[in-house]
């Protein structure tokens, strides 16, 4: 190796505000939804970048886009790097996109320097992460683990009534490879933490040990459409006070646990959607997410079971559909350490974490050792264009990622130093 391998921050950081930009609508607003025109021209401009730093480029069926790098000499599986470049509804820039591009980066670094690596390098950008357009999250890593048969997941049905494979085929990234076609030794992702922890705490890298479990399901309420102004109280079939009575009951519920459960009800639709009309139906989200597994069914049982009262207590029918639901996951312990021993030895403050949020991550641990690298994120926030993280702390985080896949593939006789 000529000189020692170093990320080149101003290409990961130009790439980074460039990816931002692509999907911005009129009002400036970030939305690039899992097989959309905008996610098309993301995976155009990844897919270019790979390219440009020598990778061949693969897409599986379900339009995982793959750059693969097998230097001379390297045997063996590739060491992945991954995450994604979907992003849910007017969202920040750094979520999934950090963990891609400075993959990129580190393979770029490691070519440049005239790395060696006994294994080849694969940096992957997995389809649908966000779950925002079609359900599960993390669809196309679990499809790649082997969690979901890919006709089925190409058979998914979106928010919007569109079908993923169709949609793939249309942005041309419906590609040839079969999901796993590329098995890796072990997988690391550098994500923005989308927490306040780090940032509050003052420390500059999580190690993260595990991801909670998350529970996603769709609950329709059946009222009856009826006059606002004739229709007596005592004999309405009210679907929206029903769906109210529920998810102020959410928040009650998860409050009282032990702090660490969370119930979200991101969306929710009235129908007929008429002010003058007592609501006939009501369809709404639930997130909920727990780091116990016990504690998530305990509180996928309490929902079930307030669905009931309400149902009875409103003479209104309720159903529920099943959109994701994944157990808790713990990461290889050998690659948390390898990650806590990469930031001290680059004098970089760290701690180990539970993330509160889904990763591909979480499903490449079924294939292989994986583990998470998290940087921290302004004021905790995320899923928000109000996302921030300081370039300073990115180019910490990619740095860290290499040092810790240069040991993962590394020649032996060239440990990282
Ligand atoms: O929902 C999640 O936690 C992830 O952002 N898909
Ligand atoms: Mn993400
Ligand atoms: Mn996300």
């Amino acid at each position: 190796m000529t000189s020692p391998p170093t990320i080149d921050a101003a290409r990961f950081l130009d790439r980074l505000r460039a990816l931002a930009g692509v999907g911005r609508d009129a009002q400036g607003r970030l939305t690039r939804l899992a097989a959309s025109d905008a996610d098309r021209a993301g995976r155009d401009a990844v897919a270019g970048w790979m390219r440009e730093a020598g990778l061949e480029v693969r897409v599986d069926r379900i339009g995982n886009l793959l750059g693969l790098w097998r230097p001379e000499g390297a045997q063996g599986d590739p060491v992945m790097i991954g995450s994604h470049i979907d992003t849910v509804v007017d969202a920040g820039t750094y979520d999934g996109c950090v963990g891609v591009l400075a993959g990129l980066a580190v393979v770029e670094a490691l070519r440049e320097a005239g790395g060696r690596p006994a294994h080849p390098l694969a940096v992957a950008a997995f389809t649908n992460e966000e779950g925002v357009r079609y359900a599960p999250d993390m669809l196309g890593s679990l499809v790649y683990a082997g969690g979901l048969a890919a006709e089925a997941a190409l058979a998914t049905v979106g928010v919007d009534g569109t079908v993923l494979g169709e949609e793939l085929s249309r942005i041309g990234y419906a590609g040839p490879h079969a999901p796993g076609f590329l098995r890796p030794r072990a997988y690391v992702e550098l994500h923005v933490e989308q927490g306040p922890v780090l940032e509050r705490e003052g420390t500059a890298i999580g190690a993260v040990a595990a991801v909670q479990g998350i529970s996603w399901q769709e609950v329709t309420i059946e009222g009856a459409a009826n006059h606002a102004g004739t229709t007596p109280m005592a004999l309405r079939r009210d679907a929206g006070v029903a769906a109210a009575r529920v998810v102020t009951w959410l928040r009650a519920r998860a409050r009282a646990g032990n702090g660490r459960s969370v119930a979200t009800v991101g969306r929710l639709r009235l129908e007929p959607e008429a002010i003058n009309v007592i609501p006939a139906r009501a369809v709404f989200t639930v997130d909920l997410r727990d780091p116990d597994a016990g504690r998530l069914a305990a509180l996928e049982a309490d929902l079930a079971e307030r669905l009931d009262q309400v149902a009875r207590a409103e003479d209104v029918a309720v159903t529920v559909r099943r959109l994701a639901r994944f157990d808790p996951v713990a990461f290889d312990p050998g690659l948390v350490r390898a990650i806590e021993a990469a930031a001290t030895r680059r004098g970089l403050s760290v701690r180990r974490m539970i993330s509160g949020a889904g990763h591909d991550a979480q499903m490449m641990a079924r294939l292989c050792p994986a583990a998470m690298i998290f940087v921290p994120s302004a004021g905790g926030i995320s899923h928000s264009p109000h996302e921030h993280t300081s370039e300073a702390e990115l180019v910490a985080g990619a740095t860290v990622l290499l040092d810790v896949v240069r040991r993962l593939s590394g020649p032996p006789e060239e440990p990282a130093e």
